[in-house]
């Protein structure tokens, strides 16, 4: 079958928290953000709940996540990702480590990695990573034990540096990215020849009235970013 191709325009990292979900149902705002091709790939990320749960939830995500085509990745648990069959993983520095990952899920999973710092991206585009996952970019309430507040040069300097090394490996940013702080990330690292693949949000499309909405949104501006004033 061969490595899918993902495209990471806009990268939907899921939350079931109240603060996030409301009285909705997890499955249907995830459907409703794919219904309009605004979200290209979803990462399943529950912090909480028995591992039978997690793989109830998935199967039920990856079925509307094949209705739409798009790639489904679970947070964290590889063990789930191999159970459920989807794509593959993220994983972040204190997860099980990509090698392993790697022997475990194969060559043609997706596997993405957390960086924060220039050693954790090298080393990560290194041991073949799909794509890195760069941040927090933003301090965010949905998540508040980050290690690092990197802001947009310190992901403009991570591009930079990846791409001077030789790297091919696809980038998203993520932490608290908006449909208003986008194009200050996305412009600037285009302007500079570092262009990101994507933009990963949960509260901008999760959080959203109409998740449908938000998530075109985003699309537009990442596909077609206004130049940054
Ligand atoms: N990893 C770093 S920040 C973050 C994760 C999972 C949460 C991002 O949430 P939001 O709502 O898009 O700021
Ligand atoms: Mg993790």
């Amino acid at each position: 079958m061969g490595k899918p191709a993902v495209d990471y325009s806009v990268y939907l990292v899921t939350d079931s928290t109240r603060a996030i979900l409301g009285d909705r149902q997890l499955a249907s705002v995830v459907e409703d953000s794919l219904k309009g091709g605004g979200v290209t790939v979803v990462q399943l990320r529950e912090k909480t709940g028995d591992t039978a749960h997690l793989i109830s939830v998935a199967k039920e995500l990856q079925q509307i996540t094949r209705k739409y085509n798009v790639p489904l990745l679970i947070n964290d648990r590889v063990d789930v990702a191999l159970a459920v069959g989807c794509e593959g993983v993220h994983i972040g520095q204190d997860d099980m480590d990509l090698a392993t990952a790697r022997t475990l899920l194969g060559p043609d999973a997706i596997i993405g990695v957390t960086v924060s710092t220039v050693d954790e991206a090298l080393t990560a585009c290194e041991g073949g990573a799909d794509y890195l996952g760069i941040g927090t970019v933003y301090a965010t309430p949905t998540k508040t034990n980050t290690k690092e507040i990197i802001g947009a040069a310190g992901v403009r300097e991570i591009l930079g540096r990846i791409a001077e090394a030789g790297y091919g490996t696809q980038t998203v940013c993520i932490g608290g990215i908006n449909a208003s702080n986008l194009q200050r990330i996305v412009y600037q690292c285009a302007a500079e020849k570092k262009a990101l693949d994507g933009v990963a949000v949960v509260s901008a499309v999760m959080a959203a009235q109409d998740p449908d909405a938000a998530a075109r949104k985003l699309l537009g501006l990442v596909r077609n970013p206004p130049p940054f004033k």
